[in-house]
């Protein structure tokens, strides 16, 4: 038999390893009161179940949890901005918004208690990789409407460690930090790490001489080799942790010290794996889209809402003795959303953002690369004849148009080349609109 691996044990990670029949109970006590919340508070959500002849009382084991319908990020859309929500606005004290698949956000409710339960599970999620008080965490997720920075932030001070609020961005300063103020965990994209550990020699940093041995790292896709890597040129541990907006942010999932794929915190978050396809629920252990319902929010309960990540769920026992099942580490999406430097697009939003200048067609194709571990975009726009055949500065200003278009829609700044017309390739089927050229 393997060995467990006993971490410092943590009292705020007892929920980590309840019983299964206790977990189970505890799910279908919240899941109840969760539907007949969002049934009582939320119209889009008691016409859905109405028309199904449906009532909260319908819902009498964790298996009917399959009887209750869909939530996609379209109804956040066609809501927006508060459609969703279940708790009068004196009640809710916070607001995030994240990307919609146009031109507007989607925005996302936290009540008080919904606070609380996202320090929990991020107070869990950095017990998980063995920080504690006395930790210094230095948290270069951005602070503002992205859920990143503020989740870390509150997770990490309810732990009792120091956090550093640095927020993203300024590689420099952010190695100045760690280095001066003795940073012993990191959280930021890994794509962003990979750029400060580039960038460290440059600064006469070494990476391995500081007391950093924690990297918390989520928000994109990234690889067990990028972990590898990562690990062997830094000498800190890289753990993933997973989560969205909708559901709370980060730590709806997280590493522990096996690294052997984040446990979902499954007494706050119910989780399943669907057919993409049919919708059909598929067994622990096979690949599809994971859906979550959310057991504790108050004011904006999410019912089996589809995350459109693809990846599995596994009952097998890990060694640290956690009882949450745990997911594959998330490689891809059932949609066409990409991730840049952690900021979620779609092409519809680069679209809109095309549709709005003049004179361009819109063909377009969106070229992914990674230089220095920085995520790059560049936008290729198809313009018209005229446009093409007109002065340097006219095409600079069209150029200049689309720029501050796309800017506005996604909040980055993206390169965009102008082409001729007919020069981007037709596709016979579906677009095939981002080529993504990064290597993970
Ligand atoms: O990215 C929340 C977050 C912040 C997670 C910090 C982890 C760390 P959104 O901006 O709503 O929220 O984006 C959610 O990002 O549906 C996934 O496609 C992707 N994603 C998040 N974490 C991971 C991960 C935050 N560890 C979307 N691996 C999700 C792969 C991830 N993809």
């Amino acid at each position: 038999m393997k060995k467990k691996v006993s971490p410092p044990f943590h009292p705020v990670s007892a929920p980590d390893f309840l019983p299964l029949d206790q977990l189970h109970q505890l799910q279908l006590q919240r899941l109840q009161v969760m539907v007949q919340r969002a049934y009582d508070h939320v119209a889009l959500f008691r016409q859905r179940l109405t028309e199904r002849h449906l009532t909260p009382a319908d819902i009498r084991s964790l298996d009917d949890v399959a009887k209750l319908p869909f939530t996609v990020k379209t109804d956040l859309r066609d809501t927006y901005p508060y459609g969703l929500f279940a708790s009068p606005m004196k009640d809710i004290v916070r607001l995030h918004a994240s990307t919609g698949t146009t031109g507007k956000p989607i925005v996302v409710a936290y009540t008080r208690e919904d606070i609380a339960v996202w320090e929990n599970v991020m107070m869990r999620s950095f017990a998980a990789c063995g920080l504690h008080a006395g930790d210094v965490i230095q948290n270069a997720y951005g602070y503002g409407l992205f859920t990143g920075g503020l989740g870390a932030h509150y997770g990490g001070e309810s732990l009792g460690a120091t956090v550093i609020p640095i927020s993203g961005g300024n590689t420099q300063r952010q190695l100045m930090v760690m280095k001066d103020f003795g940073s012993t965990a990191i959280c930021c994209t890994p794509s962003y790490f990979l750029h400060i550990i580039e960038q460290a020699p440059e600064m006469g940093v070494k990476l391995k001489e500081l007391p950093l041995r924690a990297g918390i790292f989520g928000a994109e896709p990234w690889t067990e080799s990028m972990r590898q890597r990562i690990q062997a040129e830094s000498g800190l541990k890289a753990y993933d942790i997973y989560g969205l907006s909708e559901i709370i942010g980060p730590g709806v999932a997280m590493e522990c010290l096996c690294q052997a794929g984040p446990h979902i915190f499954e007494d706050w978050f119910y989780p399943e794996i669907i057919d993409p396809q049919t919708g059909q629920v598929l067994a622990d252990g096979e690949e599809g889209e994971l859906v979550l319902t959310t057991l504790g929010k108050q004011a904006m309960p999410m019912i089996r809402y589809r995350t459109r990540d693809i990846t599995s769920l596994t009952r097998e026992p890990c060694d640290c003795g956690r009882t949450l099942r745990r997911i594959k580490r998330i490689g891809r999406r059932s949609d066409d959303m990409f991730i840049i430097r952690g900021v979620n697009v779609y092409p519809s939003q680069i679209e809109t953002a095309l549709l709005k200048v003049e004179c361009t067609l819109p063909h377009y194709q969106i070229l992914l690369t990674r230089d220095k571990g920085l995520d790059e975009v560049e936008v290729q726009v198809e313009v018209t004849k005229e446009v093409f055949g007109d002065t340097v500065g006219a095409l600079e200003k069209v150029q200049a148009q689309i720029c501050h278009s796309i800017e506005t829609l996604t909040g980055l700044r993206m390169k965009v080349r102008l082409v001729q017309p007919q020069t981007i390739q037709r596709s016979e089927g579906k677009a095939k609109r981002v080529l993504d050229q990064r290597k993970m």
